[in-house]
């Protein structure tokens, strides 16, 4: 059987990281290594290719189309999906990915014919069989079809992990990156957060416990990755001292050198500064910090373990070893005129190389949806918007126009006086800054046209 697996490509009404960085898409690259002994794939990548859907279908004539969707992707699947309905009515459809696990009922829809609200290696392998024999598909765990009114069994699961087929898409590696860093291959070493903040999605998707892949197999897939430089995506790769002195211990043993990059915690970092220091001679160069706010009150709120105090003295711990922050903050809804400005004290403190700042967003199901729901900007089926990027609650302290002027204001201080750009510039060259700009330039564009809206 030919399955054809796409990534969509990016729709002008959501404004996204998607702009102006391409991370690759292991999800498919996932499917395709679990499903490539016994079928035929092909990955189209839409964010980052040209190509026509509707043209590669009469070129490749896949007999099966699998998506992949976060909630932005929503409406453009839904329109791919309609096209290949309505142009060849006789390939199947069939969804995946992070939306497919939060809201599969936003595929429920005529021209989707499965749903994989979960993904393990059993039921994907399942369902392809059904479709290979053409016979009925019964009810399968994680599985919703068409044919059985989008019915479920009643049994809730979570994705496997499945190690990555990176070959799939070779033709468009050149392009993926993370921020300055291109080509950037992407990879997971563990999954499962135990922190648990009330505000992110990623322990709801991947478990509220660590759950680690064993570090031999790790090595084994770096040793395989082409690029030089690595985004690792776990939730806290900082989490656990001994395994990141086992990982160094493998790199230096097998003489490995990346650029590596991934998130971790302030905690982590002020509670394993040695290991830091062994990790940058590593080729650790940045870490993703999530500091989200300057006042002890908000973090406990968020239920964050870290304080300010914390936050203060794991970003001095990253500047004595020449390790970059790339830090992200959240913007409280209710923060007055005078919060903004104590925030930018508080930067003025950190100063973080990078800083991103993100309205909080009552993301639709998750906890802060029901806090804020009389609060809530957007309609759950909105979805272009729920990008993290809009102001997505009504201010408490003050009009929507006022709170998009500090949000700017915030922006601008960043870029300017933080020096984001000239970071960038003297980091990864100014080509990479424009390419970096322009997707900031529609950011601004459209943050202009929501403050004089009001
Ligand atoms: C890496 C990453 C990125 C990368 C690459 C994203 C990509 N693949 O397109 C980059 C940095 C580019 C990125 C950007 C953004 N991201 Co992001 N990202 C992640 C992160 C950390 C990991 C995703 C991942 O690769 N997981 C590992 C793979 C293996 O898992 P998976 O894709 O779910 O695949 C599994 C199953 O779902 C299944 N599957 C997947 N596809 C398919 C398809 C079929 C047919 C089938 C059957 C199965 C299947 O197979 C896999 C089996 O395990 C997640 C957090 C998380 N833990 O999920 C956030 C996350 C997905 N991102 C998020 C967001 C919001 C964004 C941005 C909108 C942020 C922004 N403001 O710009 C942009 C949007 C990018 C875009 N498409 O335009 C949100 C999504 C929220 C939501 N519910 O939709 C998440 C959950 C983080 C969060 N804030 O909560 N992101």
């Amino acid at each position: 059987m030919k399955i054809l697996l796409v990534r969509p490509g990016r729709r002008k009404q959501a404004i996204t990281l998607g702009e102006f960085m391409y991370g690759e898409p292991l999800g498919l690259e996932s499917v395709f290594a679990l499903l490539k002994e016994e079928h035929e794939l092909k990955v189209l990548d839409l964010m980052v290719g040209k190509e026509d859907l509707l043209t590669i279908c009469v070129s490749y004539r896949p007999d099966v189309i699998g998506f992949t969707s976060l909630c932005i992707d929503v409406p453009a699947v839904l329109d791919l999906a309609k096209q290949v309905k309505d142009h060849h009515p006789d390939v199947i459809t069939m969804v995946g990915g992070t939306q497919t696990f939060l809201a599969p009922e936003s595929f429920f829809v005529p021209q989707i014919d499965h749903v994989a609200e979960f993904t393990t290696k059993e039921n994907l392998k399942t369902l392809c069989s059904y479709l290979q024999k053409k016979a009925q598909v019964p009810l399968i765990d994680g599985i919703r079809s068409q044919e059985n009114h989008f019915e479920g069994t009643g049994v809730r699961g979570i994705n496997d992990y499945i190690q990555p087929d990176r070959s799939c898409t070779d033709q468009y590696r050149k392009y993926y990156s993370y921020f300055g860093y291109r080509p950037c291959a992407l990879l997971q070493t563990s999954r499962g957060c135990s922190s648990m903040c009330n505000f992110c999605q990623r322990w709801k998707i991947e478990g509220s416990q660590e759950k680690d892949e064993p570090l031999t197999e790790i090595i084994r897939e770096i040793e395989k990755i082409k690029e030089p430089s690595i985004m690792i995506i776990d939730n806290n790769f900082l989490y656990h001292r001994e395994r990141l002195e086992n990982f160094c211990a493998l790199l230096e043993e097998r003489g490995i050198r990346k650029n590596f990059i991934c998130y971790g915690s302030a905690q982590s970092i002020v509670q394993n500064e040695t290991t830091m220091k062994r990790l940058a001679e590593n080729g650790l160069k940045a870490v993703l910090v999530g500091y989200e706010s300057f006042k002890d009150e908000e973090l406990a709120n968020y239920q964050k373990k870290s304080t300010r105090a914390i936050n203060i003295a794991a970003g001095k711990i990253l500047k004595n070893y020449h390790i970059d922050c790339w830090a992200s903050f959240i913007l409280h809804p209710d923060w007055t005129t005078q919060d903004f400005k104590e925030f930018r004290k508080y930067l003025r403190i950190l100063r973080p190389e990078i800083s991103s700042l993100t309205p909080l967003t009552p993301f639709p199901g998750s906890f802060l949806a029901k806090k804020y729901r009389d609060r809530t900007l957007y309609q759950k089926e909105d979805y272009d918007q729920w990008s993290y990027s809009l102001v997505s609650i009504a201010p408490g302290n003050m009009s929507l126009r006022r709170y998009y002027f500090e949000v700017l204001l915030s922006n601008f201080y960043v870029n300017l006086f933080m020096n984001n750009a000239s970071y960038l510039v003297n980091k990864f060259g100014l080509c990479t800054l424009l390419r970096l700009l322009k997707g900031s330039f529609k950011f601004l564009l459209r943050y202009l046209r929501f403050m004089i809206k009001g």
